[in-house]
């Protein structure tokens, strides 16, 4: 037991009308709405890297948060770990998320890395056991380092290529250990900064052969959990491959893994990518491969990935609409992908800023509950394509541009253009948001 988080009470739901800084005002996770407990419909996990590991630098300045456990020693990982899992124990949230980094000091040579990735996850695994939550999923960080600045499996060098590989290896036979429900790859520096020294065909081609890699051996070993691609357009890399939903499906096709992969969506990913979140979440809903999701915000002042928690109750309602049209999560759930602002420095802090994305999370998928369950928004969508319904509208599809032709001239078409309602279906939304 550490005192890092002394005086700091299990939260617990009080209701709306709670003054209570340190409770639950919307997320009862026994509540049950659309027949199925709260908890179960937005599986909370934490994110070890941002809130343990993370040292609260900006390009301007270094460590402002000062955690006991910062170094590199197993004693300080442990420290990390007891850490953590008080942390979850005052959240009571059912999963977490890990890379490789976050949860041990790197060794010498690679040997000695992978025995203290292999100690800590056997010390993680005693502390869940004794009742901590579960693994949503693990994921390798091949990115911090400098041996991978150009790259981990586009690397020019194909030794580089070689150590993510078997860096992959070792996290997967982590998460698997720890019984993890998802394995995610957030390319992370798989990009370029400039195309004058890049053969971007091979280093496409490697990312491909990388991912197969990764598939075979999920098969190999038996892992059932999901394999998850985390798109994102640029940031490291000044131009990363893995750019948003749809660029990543084209690149999942090429490779003959649309069947195998699913899609990690960050909120924040999505708007740097220039589209809303709900646009990646219905995006890959309809291609069939939607999967979990990071759940943070971006700052729409600031250019860049600013990882801020949630807190925009509209925004979080659209996106869970998506979501549940889409039948929910299956192996997925809400990571919060988030960090603390630099100034944040006590723990509170750290508790306040999860209790607070909880909440909005869980207000907003109330929302889309209701949403979903009035119908107004489903029928007005029916309604607006109820031509395509008509045998009519079948033999358009089926007849080729000479049966439209035929069509349209034999009975003197001129449609008419209608409105979309744009305004209308807004005020519907404020409504339940
Ligand atoms: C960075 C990514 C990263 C992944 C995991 O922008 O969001 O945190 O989720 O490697
Ligand atoms: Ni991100
Ligand atoms: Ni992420």
């Amino acid at each position: 037991m550490t005192d890092f988080f002394k005086g700091i009470p299990a939260i617990r739901y009080e209701g709306p009308q709670s003054k209570n800084d340190f409770a639950f005002r919307h997320y009862d996770p026994d509540e049950i709405v659309m027949g199925k407990r709260l908890e179960d419909h937005l599986r909370f996990a934490l994110a070890w890297w941002h809130s343990f590991a993370w040292p609260g630098g900006d390009p301007f300045g270094g460590a402002t948060f000062e955690r006991p456990w910062f170094g590199d020693t197993m004693d300080l990982a442990r420290m990390k770990a007891d850490v953590a899992f008080e942390l979850f124990a005052i959240l009571g949230q059912p999963y977490f998320c890990f890379h490789d980094a976050d949860v041990r000091p790197a060794g010498d040579s690679f040997s000695e890395t992978t025995r203290n990735l292999e100690e800590m996850v056997d010390y993680i695994g005693q502390k869940m056991e004794a009742g901590g939550p579960r693994l949503l999923w693990g994921t390798a960080n091949l990115f911090t380092d400098r041996r991978f600045m150009a790259g981990a499996a586009t690397n020019p060098d194909p030794d580089v290529f070689a150590y993510s590989a078997a860096t992959v290896k070792t996290c997967m036979d982590a998460t698997l250990k720890l019984g993890g429900e998802n394995y995610v790859l957030w390319g992370g520096r798989e990009g370029y900064e400039t195309l004058l020294n890049t053969d971007l065909k091979r280093e496409r081609g490697n990312a491909g052969r990388f991912l197969q890699m990764v598939v075979e051996y999920k098969h190999k070993i038996g892992f059932k959990g999901a394999i998850l691609v985390e798109p994102k357009p640029q940031e490291p890399s000044k131009h990363q491959y893995d750019y948003d939903v749809a660029t990543v499906y084209g690149f999942l096709k090429e490779f003959g893994l649309e069947d195998e992969v699913k899609m990690n969506i960050e909120q924040g990913h999505a708007i740097l990518a220039g589209h809303s979140f709900e646009h990646e979440l219905a995006m890959a809903a309809s291609l069939g491969i939607l999967g979990s999701i990071d759940m943070n915000r971006n700052d729409y002042q600031s250019g860049w990935d600013t990882d801020q928690f949630p807190n925009n109750a509209p925004e979080v309602a659209l996106a869970y609409y998506e979501i549940l049209k889409a039948g929910g999560f299956a192996t997925g759930g809400t990571n919060f992908d988030a960090k603390l602002r630099r100034q944040s420095l006590d723990p509170a802090d750290l508790v306040l800023a999860h209790v607070g994305a909880m909440d909005i999370c869980a207000r907003g998928l109330k929302a889309a509950a209701q949403m979903l369950e009035d119908g107004s928004l489903e029928e007005a969508r029916k309604e607006r394509y109820k031509g395509w319904d008509t045998d009519t509208a079948h033999a358009h599809l089926a007849g080729g541009l000479e049966g439209c032709f035929d069509y349209i001239v034999e009975n003197n078409v001129s449609p008419d253009a209608r409105s979309g309602r744009q305004e209308r279906l807004e005020n519907l939304i404020n409504r339940f948001v």
